[in-house]
């Protein structure tokens, strides 16, 4: 006798367009929102930017939405919530987690809340992540504007012949907007390595003589699905740490986790500002 494996998984191998629809008409159904403007990703530190966007109108456990997964890492939320935002007739959708590529799930996972973003009407993402940062200046707790990015995962999340232009990839249009909240913060250029260790201090030099500024394990594979979606992209990272090598100290997840709630005032209220003046 042959036992077949059955996994629960069904959306594994569905078309990850089709699957962004579903989860789409999921979304507009249970917030009554038929159509939002503008989506934020709220990676490490990020995670009190909602509350000062406007009022919530709904918010849903991420993993009761088709093909969201629940978030694998401490610190991080795992809702989505509908904001409609102070001062606008604009709604966000505001994704408290991420999937990250480490999770060893594939990219599709990775970058299907940006496609969903994308399904759900919105035309313009707001990327946010915690990372390591290259410049001795930027202290742990400074937000920095993503410039342009380097992805060193070896991967993409677009399949077959899809030949995006990433020029500009980072909207200028919207650092722009940004640079009007404060006109001081700083742009960089953006590694995502694979994780989910951290880099060594070699790698870390290695980085810098590419380019980077920041280094991190996200961000640069949902940037380009957005682009491809046809998203307008405003990226920025908060420096939790100094990168492995550029300050004698060791890094630890708990360091970073207290980086981030230390900034998070700050942060929340420069987000919720640009957000409302997009
Ligand atoms: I938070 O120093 C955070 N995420 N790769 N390196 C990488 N990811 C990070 C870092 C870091 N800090």
């Amino acid at each position: 006798m042959t036992t077949t494996h059955v996994t629960e998984d069904t959306t594994a191998d569905a078309d990850p367009f089709d699957l962004a629809q579903q989860a789409a008409r999921y979304i507009a159904d249970a917030t009554g929102i038929e159509s939002h403007d503008l989506a934020l990703v709220l990676g490490s530190g990020w995670g009190g930017a909602a509350e000062l966007l406007g009022e919530t109108v709904a918010e849903l456990p991420s993993h009761d939405i088709p093909g969201f997964s629940k978030p694998a890492v401490h610190g991080h939320v795992g809702t989505l919530r509908s904001i409609k935002i102070t001062g606008t007739t604009k709604h966000a959708l505001v994704l408290g987690s991420r999937t990250h590529l480490y999770e060893g799930k594939g990219v599709r996972p990775v970058v299907h809340g940006v496609r969903t973003a994308a399904a759900a009407g919105c035309s313009t993402l707001i990327l946010t992540n915690g990372c390591g940062g290259l410049d001795p200046a930027w202290a742990p707790g400074t937000p920095v504007l993503i410039r342009d990015h380097i992805n060193l995962t070896a991967t993409s999340p677009l399949e077959g012949a899809t030949f995006v232009d990433l020029t500009d990839l980072y909207s200028q249009r919207l650092r722009d907007i940004a640079h009007t909240i404060d006109s001081a913060l700083p742009e960089g250029v953006y590694a995502q390595f694979p994780g989910p260790h951290y880099e060594t201090p070699a790698e870390v030099k290695m980085a810098g003589v590419l380019g980077a500024d920041l280094v991190g394990m996200s961000t640069t594979l949902e940037a380009i699905a957005a682009r491809h979606a046809g998203l307008e992209i405003l990226g920025i990272s908060l420096v939790t740490n100094l990168a492995a090598g550029i300050s004698e100290q060791a890094l630890s997840h708990e360091e970073v986790i207290e980086a981030g709630q230390a900034a998070g005032p700050r942060i929340s209220r420069l987000l919720a500002d640009i957000a409302k003046n997009i």
